[in-house]
């Protein structure tokens, strides 16, 4: 079964992070999602690896805050692609953990994404998009998506726009 794997530090960040969960469930995605921290439960977050790994996960996404090294500690136990979300939980409004995400040793990758919301939405998309690349009917709904979202644009300008001749 290939599904997509979603970590979070915390439960603090569960708010933001159903975002991601939710934005696959739109397109039919399987997922797992549950929290486990690369400081306070590093065993844990080793052993679910691993199993997830067995069971199918294609990609993991790790959500964290502050000093964020879910993301990269993921990274260091799996080849499979990793997506970091960089959480907004701390008086540095996640600059903390964007720098803590995106600034991994040559090798050793994290697609890192935006912070909070936008991002763990984005989260989700790349991570569809990878599944997407041995999916001929997830990447059909990624394209109607993109078609839609540029007809929403079009409706929504049309409600508001003034234009001279
Ligand atoms: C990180 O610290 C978590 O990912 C969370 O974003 C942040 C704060 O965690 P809590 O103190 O709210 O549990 O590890």
């Amino acid at each position: 079964m290939k599904f997509v794997s979603i970590l979070m530090g915390s439960k603090s960040d569960f708010e933001v992070m159903n975002e991601c969960a939710k934005t696959l469930e739109k397109f039919g995605v399987k997922y797992e999602i549950l929290i486990s921290s690369a400081h306070r439960s590093p065993e844990r977050t080793k052993t679910y690896i691993k199993e997830a790994e067995a069971k199918g996960a294609q990609v993991f996404v790790a959500a964290a805050g502050m000093a964020a090294h879910l993301a990269g500690a993921v990274a260091s136990m799996t080849t499979r692609p990793v997506i970091g979300v960089p959480m907004d939980a701390s008086p540095l409004q996640g600059m903390d953990a964007l720098l803590s995400t995106v600034q991994m040793p040559g090798g050793m990758p994290v697609g890192t994404v935006a912070i909070g919301s936008a991002g763990a939405v984005n989260s989700a998309f790349l991570a569809m998009q990878i599944l997407a690349l041995a999916d001929a009917e997830l990447d059909a709904k990624l394209k109607e998506d993109r078609i839609l979202k540029a007809k929403k644009v079009e409706t929504d300008s049309e409600e508001i726009e003034v234009r001279l001749s």
